[in-house]
């Protein structure tokens, strides 16, 4: 098991990366943009997973320190992308990075994303933030004025892992909110299972009617793809379209398209 310490440690050592999983347009397969996957390169245990050590930085407060490494690291490579002329032709190509709960509940987080974006030279236009339903239901007083101020930054907002929380239709409406990414649980049943198509196709037409962008995430097949697309979602992430990559990956598989 990792210990705080050792998270500490390899934060000042500098031992974590972001790795980049591409999404596309469904009608044009533009780049719309990478999620960026935080990976721990530990001298001993080698790459880590963030399931190996997120819980313990939750439990001690060094998500805070992570998670803003994390936001300045997206940054940073949004700024690089740009000045490389990596982007061009490509689409929106903006980097979504994952909150932890303790990042988004905490007071002035907004005044946070600006400082970084000031202090990195980066446009919010160049960055989306996932956050779980769980985050939004957890923080009904402050979620609403946190997420205007960061749209009002220039940034994305999706609800990751969607499908999965008890989010009402009427909170949803409610919020401003850009974007949905419907749990990858639900993609991987598709297109058999009749369940998850009934769940998902529900999901699609909601989030569409309601004037939201919708992603599948963990798309594997063309049948998935699809069927999906034909219920309307417009953005796709997966193994189809193509894995998690360290960042000099994603840089080369761009240049390969
Ligand atoms: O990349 P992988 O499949 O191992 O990610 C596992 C989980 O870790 C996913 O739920 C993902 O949202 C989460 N995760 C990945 N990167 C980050 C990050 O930078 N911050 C937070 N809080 N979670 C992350
Ligand atoms: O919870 P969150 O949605 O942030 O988790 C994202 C994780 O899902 C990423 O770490 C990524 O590795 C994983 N993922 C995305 N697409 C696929 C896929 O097509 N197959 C598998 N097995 N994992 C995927
Ligand atoms: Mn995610
Ligand atoms: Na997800």
């Amino acid at each position: 098991i990792v210990l705080e310490d050792e998270l500490a440690q390899g934060l000042t050592r500098n031992e974590f990366e972001l790795f980049f999983q591409p999404q596309v347009e469904a009608t044009t397969g533009q780049l719309s943009g990478a999620e960026a996957l935080l990976r721990w390169r530990h001298p001993k245990r080698g790459l880590l997973s963030p399931d190996a050590f997120i819980f313990v930085a939750e439990r001690h407060r060094l998500m805070l320190p992570l998670g803003e490494w994390v936001l300045r690291e997206a940054a940073a490579t949004a700024r690089r992308w740009r000045e490389q002329g990596l982007t061009q032709g490509h689409g929106a190509m903006r980097i979504a990075v994952n909150l932890s709960r303790m990042q988004f509940n905490l007071e002035g987080f907004a005044d946070t994303v600006k400082r970084v974006l000031a202090d990195s030279g980066a446009k919010g236009q160049w960055l989306e933030l996932e956050l779980t339903e769980r985050m939004l239901i957890d923080d009904i007083t402050h979620a609403p004025a946190t997420l205007a101020q960061l749209r009002q930054l220039g940034l994305t907002v999706s609800v990751d892992d969607f499908g999965t929380g008890y989010t009402s239709l009427a909170h949803l409406t409610e919020l401003p909110l850009d974007k949905l990414k419907i749990d990858q649980g639900f993609v991987v049943r598709l297109p058999d299972d009749v369940g998850a198509q009934a769940i998902t196709r529900a999901i699609v037409q909601m989030a569409v009617g309601l004037g939201l962008t919708v992603t599948a995430e963990g798309v594997r097949t063309v049948a998935q793809w699809q069927l999906l697309a034909s219920w309307g979602c417009q953005q796709f992430q997966g193994e189809l379209v193509g894995v998690p990559m360290s960042a000099s990956e994603f840089e080369t598989w761009v240049r390969a398209r």
